[in-house]
């Protein structure tokens, strides 16, 4: 039987392209990253279960901001632009990167990163970077391999095997996923769900502190 899921209640809040806009650095947050195109706004509304939350695009370097989605009070999903898009003029990169390293480095709400990379080009320079850079500040990482439909089973499972292999050791999972198809949408939410605290005994005991 499907579960319910733990994100439906997903919400645009606000689309960041300066410092002083980010939300108060409260409560927690998880980033979704991965290069340009990759998939990341598309898994973002397949786990949320709105077609129409984030916008998505056939163009590279759509998501141009840090873009917010608020799942319940203080609880954040965050769509960051993708690296590594060429075309951006050279002046708004700049700006990004710094935008974004800052968030990365300096958010203390930030605790998870769910790291989104297409299945037929997984581990490129810039997921590296990313993912040293978010084990090294100690964030919890999972790694979706998307666009899935796009491989037979067999070649899913063989570059499933060999991203696992590359990351064993570093804590990181490592799943299929597909947006397209609503593939891998539980193991997914589960891992937002905890990050994010929401359900279940902690969230419940972390309001009864609140209140
Ligand atoms: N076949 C297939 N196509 C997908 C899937 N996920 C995304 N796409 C397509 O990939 C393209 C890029 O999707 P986006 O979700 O906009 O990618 P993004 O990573 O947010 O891109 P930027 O914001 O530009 O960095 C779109 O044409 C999507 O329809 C998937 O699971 N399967
Ligand atoms: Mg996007």
């Amino acid at each position: 039987m499907p579960q319910p899921n733990p994100l439906k209640a997903a919400r645009y809040l606000r689309a960041v392209h300066l410092p002083a806009q980010l939300p108060p650095d409260e409560g927690f947050e998880v980033a979704v990253a991965g290069r340009s195109n990759a998939g990341k706004s598309s898994a973002l509304n397949a786990l949320c279960g709105d077609g129409k939350l984030a916008r998505t695009s056939k163009t590279p370097g759509r998501t141009q901001q840090l873009v917010f989605f608020e799942v319940a009070a203080q609880r954040h999903l965050v769509d960051l632009p993708g690296y590594g898009y060429a075309e951006v003029p050279e002046a708004l990169r700049r700006h990004w990167r710094g935008l974004i390293d800052r968030y990365l480095r300096e958010r203390a709400a930030l605790c998870a990163l769910l790291l989104v990379m297409d299945i037929r080009h997984p581990l490129r320079e810039f997921d590296r970077l990313m993912l040293d850079y978010a084990l090294a500040r100690g964030l919890a990482v999972r790694v979706l391999l998307t666009k899935a439909d796009k491989l037979p089973r067999g070649r899913q499972a063989q570059s499933l095997r060999e991203v696992q292999a590359a990351l064993a050791g570093s804590g990181v999972a490592v799943q299929l996923f597909s947006a397209l198809r609503g593939l891998g949408l539980e193991p997914a939410r589960g891992f937002l769900a905890e990050q994010l605290r929401l359900g279940g005994a902690d969230a419940d005991s972390a309001r009864a502190v609140e209140q």
